[in-house]
Order: C-alpha cells, then sequence, then structure tokens
C-alpha cells in the first residue's frame, strides 16, 4: 500500500534534563515564597541553603520584600548574605525567629534529618530550634528510608581537647551498626574546625540508626560532646524537588 502522505520524521524535541542544582534552586524558590515582609528569618547553610539567600537578596533589591532579618547559621552564609545586602543579627539579639529554612542531608518519612555534613550543625540547630517553622529545602535525592542510610557521614561536633576518647566512644556505641567512626579532615589533611572552634568526628552507619531519639540522646550524653547532626522532631516542612516537580510535606 502506498500513503498518499509523505512521510514525516519527528525528532523528539530536546528538553533539557534538570540538573541537581537545577532542583535545589527550584525547592528553594519554593520556600522564599513563605517568607513576608518583616519577618526574623534563620539563613542555613549549604549550596541549596545558598540559593534561598541568594533570592532574598533578589527579593529585597527589588522592593518586593522588606524590613527582613537574616539570622546566619554559619560565618560562610553571614559572608553571603553580607554580600547581597541583607541585614544581620545574631540569636542573643533575636531568641525566637518567624522562620528558618534550611538544607539537610538526609530526611526520612516522618521529616526527621541528618544535617551538619557541611560543618554548621551546631548554629543551625540552635537557630532552627529557636525558629517558630523550620522549612527544609532538598532534591530528591536526600530521601532516606531510615536515618544513616545513605552510607554518608552522620557528624558530630565534639570539643578538641577529646576527640579521640570520643571517636572511640561513638565506636564502641553504635557497634551493632558497624559504625565507622572518623575524624573529619579540612585543607592540607589537618583536622576541621567549625565555626565553634571544634572537631568533627563523622559516623558512618552500616545499617539505618533504628532509634533516632535514642541514639541522640545517647550522643549527647557522652562528655566532650558539643552535637550531633540528628535533627529529631524539628522540621515543621520539608520541600522536595524532583524531575517530576516540587512537592512539599508537613508535620
Ligand atoms: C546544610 O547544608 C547542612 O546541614 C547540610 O549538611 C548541608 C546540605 O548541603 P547541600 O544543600 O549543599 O546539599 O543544610
Amino acid at each position: 500500500l502506498r500513503s498518499n502522505h509523505r512521510a514525516v520524521s519527528v525528532k523528539a524535541l530536546a528538553v533539557p534534563a534538570l540538573t541537581q542544582d537545577d532542583l535545589k534552586k527550584l525547592a528553594a524558590d519554593k520556600a522564599v515564597e513563605y517568607v513576608k515582609s518583616g519577618m526574623v528569618l534563620g539563613l542555613g547553610t549549604g549550596s541549596t541553603a545558598a540559593f534561598v539567600v541568594s533570592k532574598l537578596g533578589e527579593l529585597l533589591k527589588s522592593g518586593q520584600l522588606k524590613d527582613i532579618i537574616g539570622v546566619p547559621t554559619s560565618k560562610r552564609t553571614e559572608e553571603q548574605a553580607r554580600s547581597l545586602g541583607i541585614p544581620l543579627s545574631v540569636l542573643d539579639d533575636n531568641p525566637r525567629l518567624d522562620l528558618a529554612i534550611d538544607g539537610a542531608d538526609e530526611v526520612d518519612p516522618d521529616l526527621n534529618l541528618v544535617k551538619g555534613r557541611g560543618g554548621a550543625l551546631l548554629r543551625e540547630k540552635m537557630v532552627e530550634a529557636a525558629s517558630d517553622k523550620f522549612v527544609v529545602v532538598v532534591d530528591n535525592t536526600k530521601l532516606v528510608t531510615g536515618l544513616g542510610g545513605s552510607g554518608l557521614a552522620m557528624p558530630v561536633e565534639v570539643v578538641q581537647f577529646c576527640w579521640k576518647y570520643n571517636l572511640i566512644r561513638l565506636q564502641d556505641m553504635f557497634k551493632e551498626e558497624g559504625v565507622e567512626a572518623k575524624l573529619r579532615l579540612g585543607g592540607s589533611e589537618k583536622p576541621y574546625v567549625t565555626d565553634n572552634s571544634n572537631y568533627i568526628v563523622d559516623l558512618y552507619f552500616k545499617t539505618p540508626i533504628k532509634d533516632g531519639l535514642a541514639a541522640g540522646a545517647e550522643i549527647s550524653a557522652l562528655e566532650g560532646v558539643v552535637e550531633h547532626g540528628l535533627f529529631l522532631n524539628m522540621a515543621t516542612s520539608v520541600i522536595i524537588a524532583g524531575k517530576s516537580g516540587v512537592e512539599m510535606k508537613n508535620k
């Protein structure tokens, strides 16, 4: 059979795939929709939170947002926010915040988090605990079924004086989960030093943490531990960006 129609070769239009940075930016932009003029805001740390900070800078510049005050969770974020002209304050002058927006390393189905691979966990936890609302922004690679399940680090900030003691005790504490504890290194193989002049011991779990609350309490009770990266029952919402769109989960 001969068709009267000319054969047309149809080429699928090439739609550029979204990169992980595109997804982070999508989540960040969505979160910024919840920011209102006059708010005191916790400014997170990390590459996703940096998109939030730069969007806030843009909205301030264009006059769409006014009179916000940011409380940064790290020196890095403080520098970025300052360079964008965002008015800044500290937790002591603003012990109660309206909203904090920050990234995370892992998010479980109950919106519990692992944070601190960026090294800013202590100030993040303080600022986020002091915020009426805490919105987490992530791309969908951060979702896990159980905390510690990504095989990547769960950080514990410890005072320098007793880091080795803490490392040994932490490794013993999670023997059943097959934990490997490592001192985090920074440049030139020297220990990484946090904004609070402490060290970080990173815990690598072979299997997810069974009871996050018990684990967190046990870690915190260890003398010399300053803070850990389990952020349990803290997030009020999580905004997740994936290839098929942006989804928001609320507590
Ligand atoms: C902060 O930045 C940290 O708590 C977390 O470690 C990290 C996530 O970084 P990114 O957004 O770059 O993945 O939120």
